[in-house]
């Protein structure tokens, strides 16, 4: 018998070498694909290429993990129920530094990398801000070595699609796994049993101690399925880890066993309905009890799988904890993680109350994002008793002994100790969800200067005044590699053309191009840059909604959620009232004026908004009087790969949200780091944005913070400034009359009654400041070589938004993490 070869192991890295990449498409079209180059489609052909930079991640990836394990770092677990990650083959492409020989190689099957990069569906497991800050996150820990994880759900169907049917929006589902997802590595072996209902059961242990014990045969399987997250070129690759729910299979058993083959089955579609749809509500809760399974579906699988990987290391040091671990909860959704850990440790491990208090306590912290009462999450104390006995137990343990620590703090103070219970009591008891996140996390952030200020102030203003050092600021910030870089290759490729390319990594080192701004060759190659991206993004909305838009009018855009305290429709009063001065004869400085975004389904005012939109769009398109002057476009489907386009295409960013609304935005940065002005109010990260970019280039207007509430506060009445302003009721009044909409011409009345009766957003007082601030807007416009200027001062001046400054100041203020850094040789 022939000798067997020493077994060699793995640890050669794949070449990135032109042919290399060529050989990898052919095999991958071959073996992986099973086609041959006469058959294989253009969806196919992207889909070898996505394998074959996957192989060149794995390397990668296996070494970091390998790395981290062996230098037994601390580790970040970066909790959150949404990710939008979007497409992922360009940015891959770009971190792992082959982006010509890839460019090169797939020249080979007759299609260009822009091409194929079309071909991918957005991975969109989120809703807007919240979840494309998590991929920001994932880039920018990647980018600065840090051992971090993402932990999320798997949702089958990801953010519906949005389609525009007479003017209005319909929902369709996201099937984006019908395709294969090229990127992900589904682990079975690692799946972990979630348990749900049941009841508790308590026992004494051996020293005679009382014990507890969560019993119930009601489980669900949760596999991981993995993503490599590659930093900019370097070699870490991290891990994003979501969890697919699977019938546990005992849990069938029994119907199979006793012949009810169909019961069984549905009952297994039951269990995997939890990882089933991200629900689709942005900033705002949704009370369903599925959402609740989901939540704790992700809590129990992700704390299952990081005491597993510490107690490799370190099984009994319970201690160690804290140093090993860090957790980053994103906003409440993932907040029973403190309960789940809980139970683990005394339970399972078998800790003390105090010592299992003291781990947890050093080992979560919290992210707040948002200060709107109706995203404030608030379960049901009968959800916790049906789904999670256990959990509810050790939630009134928690809040019992928290209590008792206020009230030494404030005897006899009833008022307060109502007030900061974790339990809201008359009516239905529920349990407040961001209270149990500050009680249980060492660190509590807002994601803005004036966001964190107002948490201190209002939100949590009794919390605050116990623990004042556990509040801090964490300014929010977006990654220049997708948002600059990737999404806008002609000015990345003439910034770098000016101050080399260490912007990328670096992005404090945009700062360089800020003397250009006087360079006057310099300003029209930008602004010819700003063109060439306007006709990309025109040419774009032709094919895709069969529009011609006019490249040579002020590109005005607003894209975000569908949110009243957003003030979309405070953007389309201001179109209408352009139209009215059109039709007045007045001059305009031609404009187009796009809005784009998803309303949740069941909020019927974000719904009646893109309505109005659309309506009025359509009028000002038929009217041959605002032909070349105004045109305003519904932007649909908007998502992560649409957002790649327009927003380098803008002259100008609306932020235009009332003041204290907003926790911080971060498509106001995307614009401005690409060379868009900013119209916005002193709301969110906009009061940062114009401290760096300077008042001079930035065009505020609106009621301050403090203006707002003192307006609240002596009685708003929003039809005193439609009396007084005849520009205002000019625009409502044609509203109201049914003129853009003659055959149900009561269709839009709702809205103008909300305005004038209640407007809790205050548009109607801020409506006069921003009409005027868009004349200063369109005086601007007028000076092409001063605009220019102004928009190179915003791009140049954008460093501190980076996400890896964000990312830094989390590792060093909040996680105490380091940097490890990766070598593949
Ligand atoms: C959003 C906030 O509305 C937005 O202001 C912020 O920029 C973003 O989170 C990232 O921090 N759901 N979405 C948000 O908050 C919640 C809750």
């Amino acid at each position: 018998m022939a000798k067997k070869e020493p077994s060699k192991k793995h640890s050669e890295v794949l070449e990135n070498t032109v042919q290399a990449f060529k050989n990898a498409f052919d095999n991958h079209i071959h073996h992986s694909l099973a086609r041959d180059e006469h058959t294989v489609t253009k969806h196919e052909k992207f889909l070898a290429v996505a394998y074959a930079v996957r192989d060149r991640l794995i390397d990668r990836w296996i070494k970091t993990q390998e790395t981290y394990y062996e230098k037994d770092v601390k580790r970040v677990y970066y909790l959150s129920l949404e990710f939008l990650i979007g497409r992922t083959l360009g940015n891959s492409v770009l971190n792992l530094d082959v982006e010509s020989a890839v460019e090169e190689a797939v020249a080979e099957l007759g299609m260009t990398l822009e091409e194929l990069r079309e071909e991918e569906v957005d991975a969109g497991l989120g809703n807007g801000g919240l979840g494309r800050l998590a991929a920001c996150f994932l880039d920018s820990m990647a980018t600065l070595e840090l051992p971090a994880t993402g932990m999320g759900i798997r949702y089958e169907y990801g953010m519906f699609n949005q389609k525009i049917k007479d003017g209005q929006q319909e929902e369709l589902p996201d099937n984006w796994l019908r395709l294969p997802n090229p990127w992900e590595i589904a682990r079975p072996a690692n799946a972990i049993k979630v348990p749900f209902g049941g009841y508790v059961v308590t026992w004494t242990d051996d020293k005679g101690k009382l014990r507890n014990r969560w019993e119930t045969k009601d489980y669900v399987l949760a596999l991981p399925y993995d993503t490599p997250i590659p930093g900019y070129r370097n070699n870490t690759v991290n891990n994003l880890r979501l969890w697919s729910a699977q019938s546990a299979d005992e849990f069938g058993l029994a119907y199979f066993n006793n012949g009810d083959y169909l019961a069984a089955v549905q009952d297994m579609e039951l269990s995997e309905t939890i990882s089933k749809v991200l629900y689709p509500n942005d900033s705002s809760v949704n009370g369903k009890i599925l959402r609740l399974r989901q939540q704790y579906f992700l809590c129990a699988a992700s704390l299952q799988d990081i005491v597993r990987r510490f107690k490799k290391l370190h099984d009994g040091e319970w201690k160690l904890f804290p140093d090993k671990v860090a957790i980053q909860l994103n906003d409440t959704h993932p907040a029973i993680s403190i309960a789940e850990l809980m139970r683990i440790l005394l339970d399972d491990e078998g800790l003390e109350w105090d010592e299992a208090w003291d781990i947890v306590t050093r080992t979560f912290a919290y992210t707040n994002h948002t200060l709107m009462p109706e995203a404030l999450e608030k379960w049901p104390v009968s959800f916790f008793e049906k789904l999670l006995p256990r959990h509810l137990q050790i939630i009134y343990e928690i809040n019992a002994r928290f209590l008792a620590k206020v009230s030494l703090k404030w005897p006899g103070d009833t008022a307060r100790l109502s007030r900061m219970s974790l339990i809201q009591e008359g009516g239905e008891k529920m349990i407040r969800m961001a209270y149990l996140s500050i009680v249980g996390s060492y660190a509590v952030n807002g994601v803005a200067a004036l966001h964190s200020d107002l948490l201190k102030t209002s939100l949590f203003k009794d919390f605050y005044e116990f623990w004042p050092e556990k509040f801090n600021n964490k300014t929010n910030g977006v990654t220049p590699r997708r948002w600059v870089r990737k999404a806008n290759p002609a000015m990345s490729a003439l910034v770098s053309s000016k101050i080399g390319d260490n912007w990328v990594k670096d992005f404090s080192e945009i700062k360089k191009l800020e003397k250009f701004a006087e360079d006057a060759k310099f300003r029209k190659e930008f602004m010819a840059v700003k063109l060439e991206n306007k006709k990309r993004l025109a040419a774009y909305l032709k094919q895709t909604q069969n529009v011609d838009v006019n490249v040579n009018t002020l590109f005005d855009i607003q894209v975000k959620r569908i949110h009243e305290y957003k003030r979309q429709l405070l953007n389309i009063l201001h179109v209408i009232h352009l139209y009215l001065q059109i039709k007045d004869g007045k001059k305009v400085t031609p404009r187009t004026v796009m809005i784009g975004g998803k309303s949740a389904p069941g909020y019927w005012m974000a719904k009646q908004i893109i309505r109005l939109a659309n309506a009025v769009g359509a009028i000002i398109d038929s009217d041959p009087d605002c032909k070349g002057k105004l045109q305003m476009i519904f932007l649909e489907n908007y998502r992560v790969s649409f957002a790649e386009k327009i927003i380098p295409a803008a002259d100008l960013s609306e932020q235009i949200s009332t003041s204290g609304t907003e926790a911080s935005g971060t498509g106001n940065m995307k614009f401005a780091m690409n060379g868009a002005l900013t119209i916005g109010t002193l709301d969110g990260a906009n009061v940062e944005m114009r401290e760096e970019i300077g008042a001079d280039n930035f065009f505020l207007f609106g009621l301050t913070v403090e203006e707002v509430q003192e307006l609240l506060a002596k009685g708003y009445r929003p039809r005193d400034f439609y009396e007084k302003d005849d520009d205002l009721r000019r625009v409502l009044d044609l509203i109201n009359s049914g003129f853009f909409c003659p055959d149900h011409p009561e269709t839009f009345r709702p809205i103008v009654e909300k305005l004038l009766s209640s407007d809790p957003f205050l548009l109607l007082a801020d409506f006069r400041s921003y009409v005027e601030c868009q004349e200063k807007v369109a005086k601007a416009y007028a000076d092409k070589d001063k605009w220019a200027k102004m928009a190179i001062l915003n791009a140049a001046r954008m460093g501190k938004f980076s996400s890896d400054r964000t990312i830094e100041q989390y590792a060093k203020e909040i996680w105490q993490t380091k940097a490890c850094p990766i070598s593949i040789k």
